[in-house]
């Protein structure tokens, strides 16, 4: 594989090629006339022979055609313009279908549908035909896919890189109500969306020594000596702006064998070695980390991670041209972190800029000190990452002996303004000690970013004055916040079109790229026909899911009941206990008799969550809430009042009819422990009232929103702290609350498990005798604000407008915003128009 010289001028150049070609004008015949053409031509198909695969990938290819020359022209702007562009550094990308995204941000939406219609085909059908690339966990992926989708809808330049996972995260099912993990091969039926550049993949380096020569003044050169390489071969996915022409680009980088590795280790006589180092090389992209919260500090994480950043920051610097200046790359790109995932591009900048660059260790830094900034998704002390030397100095030796050297002058200026202060010393130190020798990205990134942002008013604020308290007194104006966002695209327009429909009807469509402009439906919370309207879009998207839960999990969704949903990751700080003690709670009150049936609220529970496969904790939970559904759904004495179902798989796909869908969004984290929240921005946008904590994004969307229009309950973070510094005995909460004893006790009983007492026997002993999340704590408090959900529910009129006020005052949770507080607060970019 050679370097492929790009932006060569050619002699000769036909007239035709000074422009790039375009597909037939976007009419419904055009259109036509452009689909067959890629069906016959690419897919090699006749229209009569063809499968939906066919139509699908055509389909695609077709609207690929019709963005692409904005695409190149978008790319030619930025290379001539010499602006500076956000390149976001991301490990995860959960993007979500392309399909209907593309169609919409291209205006392409209505003459598709026609076109297909024209030959006999049904759009929606095609729609379902892909499968999403789920190449992400959870909310810092969405939030990465989110991000770009604004940025360029802002007509920012940016470029997302990542990795091309062939599996992304895993497709859960269940049997006998517990998870199992299938393999997602997304690509199995190909991937339209994507272009491979093999010709210009990238070489990465790993393993070997570093070679250190001391010359006659006493200058030292290291020069690392790899031991084995890949090739990162870039995809390239459009990202298209919202009607605005902007195409930018996520490249995303799969691994490959390169030939001379194995060759040479092979000479040596070594094959059983040069097997090994083969399978490893083509294993970095493979699969996606199913951990969201524990990182699993394996090794072909750390080269994954390596991979990417590797082959980006290489990617980068070249495209800026043979003769450019890197002293410059301050001016012409600013690498967000997404978390500390990226964050070996800081020694690997410098590794360039000083062993290929030629430039000593003080302009190096001057430079790559510039380049980044870093944010952090956490709070969690158990995600932080901290690589082990051992593995980092096996794996990336120079990288090692960069990082050190970066520590050293760090601790020195620490000395500088403490002398004498070790015990700060020991506490900054980016090298810990315990419980093994460790590189705490984290600090790495904190001492190499122009800026540190959290993710919500709330989380920077603990990120200050807790888990970076010590860097924030050194440099007090490094930290910032940068409050979370999500797309009004996908998650209002694309998600929900009868709401949206009845937005524009009221107050034009400027909102889908304004989402302040939502305050303009405040006024008609008041106005009895407006709540009519948004009734009646609440209800039909209670059908539409319904319809979507009947084809793919065979659930019967009541229509007419309060829709209660709580969807995101499995984990113990989220909570999802809580709310099945709930559940048990009202089942426990109406089964013993205590409550009349008919007394109660109907509600319909859903519940959408993935376990990290090796979380068992999250497992036995997963496992109760079907078996609390398994048994609720089946007993007549809760007929018609409660049933509780946990869809399989929940992805963006099925977030995006679940959503609009939802009357009652939970967000009942421990106060302190959600660093945001975009699920909790998501619901408030499409009418859905708000339970929740004092956690994350939900203190601003309270604010917003107004305490009368959200059901506020629990400790907030303070409490949470003193409670947990006087010695938290959940046993005593227990103890003195019947009701919370008769529910833990009616699952200790066996009810849930056939009358068996093991089973779920760890959940209820951890809630006891530990509970670290201090759900009994919040119990009592979480059932009284959910009486008063029933009792404002009753008031259909009230409810109504109520959750009119949230989409009306949740407009600032628009992507849009949080990047436009990137730019002014850390990246200094500009539009290009
Ligand atoms: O990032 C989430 C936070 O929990 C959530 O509060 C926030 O809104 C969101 C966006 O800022 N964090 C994650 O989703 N984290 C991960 O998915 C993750 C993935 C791999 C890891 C660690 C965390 O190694």
């Amino acid at each position: 594989i050679g370097i492929h010289k790009r932006g060569v001028q050619f002699p000769q150049t036909h007239p035709l090629a000074l422009a790039p070609v375009t597909p037939p004008p976007p009419t419904v015949d055009g259109f036509v006339k452009e689909f067959l053409h890629e069906l016959n031509t690419d897919q090699g198909v006749a229209l009569s022979r063809s499968s939906i695969n066919d139509q699908y990938t055509a389909l695609a290819h077709t609207v690929r055609n019709y963005l692409t020359a904005r695409w190149l022209e978008t790319g030619r702007k930025q290379r001539e313009g010499h602006t500076k562009s956000v390149a976001y550094l991301s490990a995860e990308y959960l993007l979500g279908r392309q399909l209907g995204n593309n169609l919409l941000a291209a205006n392409l939406n209505d003459v598709a549908r026609k076109a297909l219609e024209s030959c006999g085909l049904s759009l929606d059908t095609l729609r379902a035909q892909e499968v999403e690339p789920g190449l992400g966990n959870g909310g810092l992926g969405r939030l990465a896919a989110c991000f770009i989708d604004s940025l360029a809808t802002m007509n920012v330049p940016c470029v997302g890189y990542g990795i091309r996972y062939e599996y992304g995260i895993f497709r859960q099912t269940f049997v006998n109500g517990e998870q199992v993990e299938q393999p997602d091969s997304w690509l199995a039926l190909g991937n339209p969306w994507e272009i491979a550049h093999p010709e210009a993949a990238v070489k990465v380096n790993f393993g070997g020594r570093v070679e250190t020569v001391t010359d006659e003044a006493g200058v030292a050169t290291s020069t690392w000596v790899p031991e084995w390489n890949v090739l990162g071969v870039p995809y390239n996915i459009m990202v298209p702006g919202y009607l605005n022409g902007r195409v930018n680009t996520l490249r995303l980088w799969s691994a490959q064998a390169t030939q001379a590795f194995d060759l040479s280790i092979f000479n040596a006589g070594d094959y059983a070695q040069a097997v090994r180092a083969q399978t490893f090389a083509e294993n970095i992209s493979k699969v996606l980390y199913p951990e969201d919260s524990t990182p699993q500090g394996k090794e072909l994480r750390l080269q994954q991670q390596y991979f990417f950043v590797a082959c980006s920051l290489r990617d980068f610097i070249d495209n800026q041209g043979e003769d450019f200046d890197l002293r410059d790359l301050p001016e012409r790109v600013i690498f967000q972190l997404n978390d500390t995932h990226p964050v070996i591009a800081v020694p690997e900048l410098m590794r360039i800029l000083i062993d290929e660059r030629g430039f000593d260790w003080n302009d190096a830094w001057a430079i790559t000190s510039k380049c980044f900034a870093y944010t952090c998704h956490t709070l969690l002390p158990e995600a932080l990452e901290v690589w082990s030397v051992e593995l980092l100095g096996r794996l990336l030796p120079r990288h090692l002996e960069i990082i050190y050297r970066i520590n050293t002058e760090f601790l020195e200026v620490v000395r500088e303004r403490w002398p004498d202060d070790y015990l700060r010393l020991g506490r900054m130190s980016i090298v810990t000690e315990y419980p093994e020798r460790g590189i705490r990205m984290a600090y790495l990134a904190t001492v190499a970013g122009i800026k540190v942002n959290g993710v919500a008013a709330l989380h920077s604020q603990l990120l200050r004055d807790k888990v970076l308290n010590d860097f924030a007194e050194l440099w007090p104006d490094k930290f910032i916040n940068v409050t979370n966002g999500v797309t009004p695209r996908r998650f209002m327009k694309l998600a929900n079109p009868h709401l949206s429909d009845l937005i524009t009807d009221t107050i034009g469509t400027g909102w889908v790229t304004d989402l302040e402009r939502l305050e303009e439906l405040a006024p008609y919370a008041d106005d009895a026909d407006f709540r009519a309207a948004f009734r009646e879009a609440k209800h039909a998207n209670k059908i539409r899911l319904r319809d979507r839960l009947r084809v793919r999990d065979g659930i019967e969704l009541p229509t007419d009941h309060m829709l209660d949903v709580m969807v995101k990751r499995l984990h113990e700080y989220k909570r999802q206990t809580l709310k099945l003690l709930h559940i048990v709670s009202l089942y426990e009150q109406i089964i013993s008799g205590k409550v009349d049936a008919a007394d109660v609220t109907p509600r319909t529970f859903v519940f959408g969550a993935k376990a990290a496969p090796g979380y068992r904790m999250a497992k036995n939970i997963i496992h109760l809430i079907n078996n609390v559904g398994e048994v609720v759904n089946n007993d007549p004495a809760v007929e018609g009042r409660l049933k509780v179902f946990f869809p399989a798989n929940y992805n963006v796909t099925l977030a995006e009819r679940l959503i609009p869908a939802a009357d009652l969004s939970e967000q009942i984290s421990l106060a302190g422990m959600e660093a945001s929240g975009t699920g909790n921005m998501k619901f408030a946008l499409n009418g859905a009232i708000t339970i929740g904590t004092d956690d994350g994004a939900n203190v601003e969307i309270r604010k917003l929103v107004g305490d009368d229009n959200f059901f506020l309950f629990g400790m907030d973070e303070p409490q949470v702290a003193a409670l947990g510094a006087k010695g938290y005995h959940p046993g005593e909460y227990y103890e003195s609350d019947p009701r919370l004893k008769a529910t833990l006790d009616l699952i200790a009983s066996g009810t849930f498990s056939n009358g068996d007492h093991q089973t779920f026997e760890p959940v209820v002993s951890n809630l006891v005798h530990n509970d670290r999340f201090m759900a009994l704590a919040d119990f009592t408090s979480y059932i009284e604000a959910q009486a008063k959900v029933d009792a404002a529910y009753a008031d259909t009129e009230a409810w109504t407008r109520s959750a009119i006020l949230n989409v009306a005052r949740c407009g600032f949770f628009s992507s849009d915003r949080s990047m436009k507080d990137y730019i002014k607060l850390i990246w200094g970019t500009n539009p290009v128009l």
